[in-house]
């Protein structure tokens, strides 16, 4: 097996402690801005911001560096609608029949329901797909390794990356998503991951009044000179 191919570190920037601060600090704030948007205008957002943002997206760390993802943006109004309404029947079936009580009462505070209009009004929706195993030479299967946290955190980048262009989103995972695959024409190895809704909220856009968990249930310090874990 031939070693490593190593090249220098090139894109690293190093930042002042002070600057590196303010940059902490200033997308601290951006990131704690987003809000789960579930009202969307139809006001038109150029593709190219999309496109950025999934290729920001696509620089996510992935086990072996295998990029386990692929990302279908769609933006044409027939295609938005038969996603809403093949959607919007399995929500029907979930609302009404399948989710558990405990669930439904979970969801009670965010005021969801089987409707799914943003799925054809916001400009586009971007379908994140999880590629279960590659395509190697002469189509033969090529593991991947660490799939749904690589392909979690190339989606967690995207909402970032929509966030900071001054975007709205919304995370949502009709479930079951096998038709997604269908409508899209994906291959048999990915199987759909979530689907995102960009674009600008509408401009009487309401959202739950709910919040962050505080900060020290967030985080613990180790080695800061604290109290010492106790054993118990
Ligand atoms: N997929 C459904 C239900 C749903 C589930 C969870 I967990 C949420 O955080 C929100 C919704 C829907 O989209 O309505």
């Amino acid at each position: 097996m031939a070693g490593p191919d190593l090249v220098p570190l090139e894109g690293y920037v190093e930042y002042p402690a002070d600057e590196m601060r303010r940059r902490a600090r200033e997308f601290r704030e951006t990131m704690r801005r987003r809000r789960s948007v579930r009202e969307f205008s139809d006001r038109p957002v150029p593709l190219e911001i999309i496109e950025d943002c999934v290729l920001a997206a696509a620089s996510a760390p992935s086990g072996a560096n295998r990029q386990p993802w692929h990302f279908a943006i769609v933006s044409d109004l027939s295609v938005k609608r038969r996603i809403r309404e093949a959607a919007e029947r399995e929500e029907q079936e979930f609302y009404a029949r399948r989710a558990p009580q405990e669930w439904l009462e979970a969801l009670a505070p965010l005021g969801t329901g089987a409707d799914k209009p943003f799925l054809e009004t916001a400009p586009h929706l971007i379908v994140v797909f999880l590629e279960r195993y590659g395509r190697g030479h002469g189509a033969r299967r090529l593991k991947h390794y660490y799939t749904p946290e690589s392909v979690g955190i190339a989606t967690g980048i995207l909402i970032a990356a929509l966030q900071h262009a001054g975007l709205a989103c919304l995370t949502h995972t009709p479930s079951p998503m096998g038709f997604l695959r269908e409508i899209l024409g994906r291959p048999d190895n990915e199987r759909a991951f979530m689907i995102l809704v960009a674009g600008y909220p509408a401009p009487d856009a309401r959202v739950p009044r709910i919040g962050h968990k505080p900060e020290k249930e967030v985080m613990t310090f180790v080695g800061h000179g604290g109290p010492e874990p106790q054993a118990d």
